[in-house]
């Protein structure tokens, strides 16, 4: 018999989700569901002659060019927050100081930071692309300030993403488990096909920029050493590396079956201690991961732990599988300590440490 598949917004019915809260995760449902039809079309042009690709003039405020999809994803994401009324202010990737919301209704108790389009720069290739969000209640007060946005991320109410592939999914938590829906295109709806979802303690699998590798820290450049010289060194056993370079595509693969992400501090550019930003990127996926019993640290802390100093702070970010992410913590505890061992990076016979 054909099993009833649970459509998102029963399934918020049936948790302990609050009416407001389950209206807003609708409400971000729906403007997913707006970019995944927008992401269909790929270069097919609209009537007006415009399609989703290519890069624009404009930089948003981390000095990055903006695609064109960048900017229609903020606006999908900015008009469909602000009219459940529920929104007392919010953060986008693409925009530089909070937007503060009129609240009509007096009924505006979140404040919801977003990542509109996370993996830009795969569009134009067809690769994963994905939006990424993170609820907070919002102080009680009118006339926000930026520092009432600074809340560390183990006060989230709800946390989530969007990801936009050869289907289209929303994984959500409000802190009872990690879900993950997958949209019909036949009933326009979200339908609960990954409930609870698990990752695995350990795993084989890892996830680097390594063409990085010569601005990591030691400790970074330790694990990805023994890693790379699987069985035959002291890890004892071979791992496999997998790099989609969209952070949504890579925490879904690990969310499904495991396996470690990596964008650590490196010493590329000292203004950026780290490549993706902790209010919309690391804040929201650390409390996915752990809802599902992985772990998330910035190699030095856990990551719901960090205090914010910046709206668009940047941070290093270490998220998976629990036993590699405790792994790679003892190999930085160490080396703040200067108790680590010099080792040789694969196939190099210089020693560092
Ligand atoms: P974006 O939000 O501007 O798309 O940047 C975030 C993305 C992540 O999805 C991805 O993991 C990372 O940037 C890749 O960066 P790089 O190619 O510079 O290593
Ligand atoms: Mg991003």
């Amino acid at each position: 018999m054909k099993k009833v598949q649970i459509s998102l917004e029963s399934f918020l019915q049936e948790t302990h989700a609050s009416e407001s809260l389950a209206t807003l995760l609708c409400a971000i449902a729906e403007a997913s569901q707006a970019i995944s039809a927008l992401t269909e079309n790929g270069a097919i042009e609209n009537k007006a002659g415009e399609n989703i690709y290519g890069k624009l003039n404009s930089e948003n405020v981390q000095g990055e060019t903006q695609a064109t999809l960048d900017v229609i994803c903020d606006k999908i994401f900015t008009s469909s927050l602000a009219a459940t009324g529920l929104v007392a202010g919010m953060v986008s990737e693409e925009v530089d100081l909070p937007i503060a919301v009129k609240d009509k209704t007096n009924k505006a108790e979140f404040l919801v930071f977003f990542d509109p389009l996370d993996g830009s720069s795969n569009v134009d290739v067809n690769v994963s692309i994905g939006s990424i969000f993170s609820v907070f209640k919002s102080p009680i007060k009118t006339d926000l300030s930026e520092a009432d946005y600074l809340i560390a991320g183990k006060q989230q109410v709800a946390a989530g993403y969007a990801i936009y592939g050869p289907c289209t999914m929303l994984i959500i938590t409000t802190g009872q488990g990690t879900h993950g829906f997958t949209l019909s295109r036949a009933s326009k709806q979200f339908l609960l096909t990954h409930p609870d979802m698990q990752v695995p303690a350990d795993t084989k699998e890892y996830a680097i920029n390594s063409s990085n590798q010569r601005y990591w820290e030691s400790p970074i450049k330790r694990y990805i050493t023994e890693c790379k010289a699987g069985a035959a060194g002291r890890r004892e056993k071979d791992f496999n590396m997998r790099w989609i370079g969209s952070m949504v595509a890579d925490v879904h693969r690990i969310l499904t079956r495991g396996g470690i992400y990596l964008y650590p501090k490196d010493s590329k550019d000292s203004a950026k201690p780290g490549r993706l930003r902790l209010m919309y990127e690391a804040n929201p996926m650390a409390m996915l991961v752990e809802q599902a019993g992985g772990a998330a640290s910035t190699g030095r802390m856990r990551m719901l732990d960090v205090p914010p100093e910046h709206i668009h702070q940047r941070i290093p970010i270490i998220i998976g599988s629990k036993n590699e992410v405790e792994h790679i913590e003892r190999y930085h505890a160490a080396f703040d300590k200067g108790t680590d061992e010099p080792f040789p990076l694969f196939n190099e016979r210089t020693f560092y440490r």
